[in-house]
């Protein structure tokens, strides 16, 4: 059966049709964020290496370290868009864009004990982001 809509009832399912577009195209923004790991000691440097694909998700999204230096590895194993990992408010403690099929490190040390986030720089807007957890001691 063919319904004829009227103008406005059209205009509210083009409406709707947008939206559901809109939200579709956003739904790596409602994925969660796998994985948490405390870094492990070598050679007196807390390592950890984070992985990343195309999903635009840290894995592991939530780290924990202790006091002292840290080397962040960023390990892109899938493909598409390059993405870095950079602490907000803590400019240096950052991963530079690392592209598919590329490794990238940085060591800095760990800031104050607390809670900080993490970002991809450039995918923000696609809830990439992690938590970085720094213990007391
Ligand atoms: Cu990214």
């Amino acid at each position: 059966m063919k319904v004829e809509l009227s103008a406005e009832s059209q205009a509210q399912v083009d409406r709707i049709d947008a939206w559901w577009r809109e939200n579709r195209q956003a739904a790596p923004n409602r994925e969660g964020h796998p994985g948490a790991e405390t870094a492990s000691v070598v050679d007196g440097v807390q390592q950890i290496t984070v992985v990343v694909d195309q999903s635009f998700r840290f894995n592991p999204s939530t780290i924990t370290v202790h006091p002292g230096p840290v080397k962040i590895t960023l390990k892109h194993e899938g493909s598409g868009a390059p993405h870095d990992l950079a602490v907000t408010g803590h400019a240096g403690d950052a991963v530079p864009l690392t592209s598919a099929g590329q490794t990238m490190s940085t060591t800095f040390t760990a800031p104050a004990p607390g809670s900080y986030r993490f970002v991809c720089t450039i995918h923000v807007a696609q809830g990439m982001t992690g938590t970085l957890v720094v213990l007391p001691s």
